[in-house]
């Protein structure tokens, strides 16, 4: 497959003045017609006329009139054009119910749906397929079906016919149509100027009582976007629409949102507190798209952190508005572990701005998302909030309606603060997570704090240079109280010192509070006296979460027993009733497995997750026997008799009610887990009481009645499929996903269907890495069966593998074998084969 580098950037010679765009549906021979004004671009350099086209049947082609044979080509066509602007008109006939790769126009449950980023457009016209070429579009839809969708505004609408019209000029990928029988939920938002905007969430008939969070969501989103960053909507209407069969969490096409029907149906029975909270950010990101990515868009798909980044930053900073700021700032740093930095240190490493790819699909990563997002939050830390709202409002104004670079983003902030960004660009250049030591000295009443950078090389980059780093640093003092506020700390050097005076009793020095950079911190610490008494509630957490991880390697490696320092602490925080119950059921996890699988190999071990996982279950019995009789009142306590809201309080509670009962559970064999399972009344509640009564080993009868009770909700059968993976004993995991493979209702082309059984296996540490290797083949057959049929899901669900190097040489000999099987198979896709190459290279 051909590479294709940041560097090669040219502009297209042509702009797209106008696209009219004409479909007349058919499951298997829709018809496309379209007519696009170009006119010379005199920026561009001399070029051959060139439209991207992929699986398309060209009936007709015509400029200015003339009927023209184009020269097709591999991915497109070539045409010889006037040197002045033209016409061009072409039809193609498209097969959207045989597109089971879910990219361009293609059927999920006999509705016509999108899906064109990054690059699906070109199976639905020939087209300059390229962000930066940015137009305005009619669409004409045909076709026997009640609801006819495109972007913007309705022109006009009858049986069977409807006209759109976007008065924005977009790139194609945000180009959108939705064709089908659904229902719409409506709802109305007045702007901030007094603008009326229709709102609908579009869904299939059955799923019209889930929507009603979804749509509050939106409104909330709107309004936020308008208080915090001036940001006003600019169509009369705002769509929504539902899809089962969708490869991503949700697309942004202008005002025409489409969703996985996970990322947006809701319900108190169907959905739990963690669905409702992912539905209003992914609601959220969608609509923040509209200016942070809509109105001013890419220049290229090199730039893809440019929207994504900054979008989920937004997105952060809305869920901390509307929940707990605390709260989401520890669950970011959890997921950012989990997936940036298991990308980040392995052979997927790649920047914030990748220099090169074959398939840009396989960089919707967490490393462009959100490691991006945690630029733009380092970003804000060293401007200030000021600074960093000036130079977004900058942005707004001096580039709606164009296709830009990061040196546009950066030079906003350069602009409005007189800042260099030169330095600080290395953390969209480079790959790879910095580790920051400290080591502290302290005489004549002065703490030095000394820390030390470095980021490993990488195939991405081979001689990484020292990042600026926003180190935010408070100091505690021996009596709990706080000596020093947080103070940003701007790192540059490789190693620097940095001195505080006046301290007559030397206080503990609590380092990058609210995790102020995504790095690795290596600091010997006070973290039982940061546990007790830290101000930053973030660090606070991350005190009990280094004691926890800091002992369970212990007792993998040297066969010590839990810490009880870390025990007490826990139990002083846990039964703190000042504290948020949603922080102190944080406070009860422990890393994650995979998570102390990459420390012990950081540190020169070789990780035995079966040894790991042992190592965890101690600490979990150890923590139920320290808490001990607190439990039943934790429990009790925690138990929410208000009538049900998915708020940040009523989540809260239910989170440590249940974190409780999964302690209680190794006490009472699973009594409560039942006596909940049979009184609830919310999905948080039931499904917590299953994973109770799986894990207890009595969770035979519940499977089944869950089955029974939900068989015909595809949402929540997802959840019966994953839930009985993630928790099966890791001898057996590999056994339940291969059983449930052969379950009837394991529709494998459905990517949430076969992300729920093979996401949870890849999930299962222990399982997954058995050491007979039969979880490996178990994915790779499957993987290897899915190409095929959906080369995006595969790619994705590839990166199973990407720490392979950590392990054995008896399991890097089964996955690199598993590996090379796929890679030897014919015809595999391009997304694959890149995946699967930069893993194994
Ligand atoms: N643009 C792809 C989906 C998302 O990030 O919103
Ligand atoms: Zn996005």
């Amino acid at each position: 497959p051909q590479t294709i580098y940041l560097k090669d950037y040219t502009a297209f010679g042509w702009h797209a003045q106008s696209v009219a765009l004409e479909f007349t549906l058919d499951p298997h021979k829709t018809r496309v017609r379209s007519r696009i004004a170009f006119t010379p671009n005199p920026d561009a350099p001399a070029q051959d006329f060139f439209l991207h086209g992929e699986a398309l049947a060209l009936i007709s082609a015509k400029i200015d009139g003339q009927d023209v044979t184009p020269t097709l080509t591999d991915g497109g066509l070539t045409c010889a054009v006037p040197a002045a602007p033209f016409i061009w008109e072409c039809e193609v006939e498209i097969d959207p119910a045989n597109n089971t790769a879910l990219e361009g126009l293609y059927m999920s449950n006999g509705m016509y749906c999108t899906q064109c980023e990054a690059e699906g457009f070109r199976k639905i016209t020939y087209y300059p397929d390229r962000p930066d070429v940015m137009s305005v579009f009619t669409v004409t839809i045909n076709g026997p079906h009640p609801v006819l969708l495109s972007n913007g505004n309705p022109v006009t609408a009858s049986e069977n016919h409807a006209e759109w019209h976007d008065p924005w000029p977009k790139p194609a990928y945000l180009f959108a149509l939705v064709a089908g029988d659904l229902i719409a939920h409506e709802g109305q938002f007045t702007t901030k100027s007094g603008r009326d905007v229709a709102l609908n969430l579009y869904v299939r008939p059955g799923d019209e009582g889930k929507c009603a969070f979804g749509m509050q969501a939106l409104k909330d989103s709107m309004k936020w976007d308008e208080d915090v960053y001036g940001r006003e909507y600019d169509l009369d209407l705002f769509n929504i629409v539902a899809v089962d069969d969708f490869n991503m969490g949700a697309m942004e096409n202008k005002g025409l949102n489409i969703f996985n029907s996970s990322a947006v149906l809701a319900s108190q029975a169907t959905s739990t507190d963690l669905n409702f909270e992912r539905i209003e950010a992914i609601i959220a990101h969608e609509y923040f798209h509209n200016w942070t990515g809509n109105r001013i868009t890419c220049r290229d798909w090199f730039q893809l952190c440019l929207k994504e980044g900054l979008t989920v930053f937004r997105d952060s900073q809305f869920t901390s508005d509307m929940r707990s700021a605390e709260v989401k700032r520890i669950g970011d740093v959890i997921d950012l572990r989990g997936r940036q930095f298991a990308e980040d240190q392995g052979p997927l490493a790649h920047p914030v701005r990748p220099e090169s790819f074959q398939e840009i699909n396989n960089f919707y990563t967490a490393t462009v998302y959100e490691k991006g997002a945690e630029v733009i939050r380092m970003l804000k830390t060293l401007v200030g909030d000021q600074a960093y709202a000036d130079a977004v409002a900058l942005y707004f104004d001096r580039h709606d309606g164009q296709a830009c670079t990061i040196e546009d983003w950066l030079q906003v902030f350069e602009d409005t603060t007189g800042r260099d960004l030169s330095q600080f660009k290395r953390w969209y250049s480079q790959a790879g997570t910095p580790r920051l030591s400290v080591s502290e000295t302290y005489a004549d009443e002065t703490l030095t704090l000394t820390f030390n950078q470095t980021t490993p090389p990488s195939a991405a980059t081979a001689d990484p240079q020292p990042y600026v780093i926003p180190v935010a640093v408070g100091l505690i003092g021996a009596d709990g109280d706080e000596v020093l506020p947080t103070t940003i700390l701007e790192m540059t050097q490789a190693e620097q010192s940095f001195t505080f005076s006046n301290l007559p009793i030397r206080p503990a020095a609590s380092i990058l509070r609210g995790f102020s950079a995504p790095v690795v911190l290596a600091h010997d610490a006070d973290n039982a006296h940061l546990l007790a008494h830290d101000t930053d509630s973030f660090n606070r957490w991350e005190a009990g979460r280094t004691l926890a991880r800091n002992a369970l390697l212990g007792m993998i490696t040297k066969g010590t027993r839990p810490d009880p320092a870390y025990l007490d602490g826990i139990y002083t925080l846990v039964n703190d009733t000042t504290l948020d119950p949603a922080y102190r059921a944080l406070m009860l996890g422990l890393p994650s497995q995979s998570e102390l699988a990459n420390a012990l190999h950081e540190a020169g071990h070789t990780p035995e997750p079966d040894i790991i996982h042992a190592a965890v279950e101690t600490m979990r019995e150890a923590l139920a026997k320290k808490l001990g009789d607190a439990l039943p009142e934790l429990y009790a306590a925690n138990q929410v008799s208000d009538s049900y809201q998915p708020d940040a309080t009523q989540s809260g509670a239910r989170a440590l009610g249940n974190a409780a009962l999964s302690l209680l559970t190794r006490r009472d064999a699973g009594a409560q887990a039942q006596a909940q399972y049979d009184s609830a009344d919310n999905m948080t509640q039931q499904l917590a009481a299953l994973a109770n009564l799986i894990r207890a080993g009595r969770g035979d009868t519940a499977v089944k009645a869950f089955e029974t009770q939900w068989k015909d909700d595809r949402l929540v059968m997802d959840k019966w499929f994953g839930l009985q993976v993630i928790e099966a004993d890791p001898e057996d995991a590999f056994e339940v996903a291969a059983g449930l493979t052969e379950h009837p209702d394991f529709n494998w082309k459905n990517p949430n269907r076969f992300r729920a059984v093979f996401g949870s296996l890849a999930l299962h540490h222990a399982g997954f890495h058995h050491a007979s290797g039969a979880g490996y083949a178990l994915l790779a057959d499957w993987l290897i069966k899915l190409d095929p049929v959906n080369p995006q899901t595969t790619a994705r669900m590839c990166s199973a593998f990407q720490t392979w190097k950590r392990y054995d040489t008896d399991r890097q000999s089964l996955i690199k074998a598993q590996v090379q099987r796929i890679l030897a198979t014919p015809n595999l896709s391009r997304d694959t084969t890149e995946m699967l190459s930069r893993i194994i290279s």
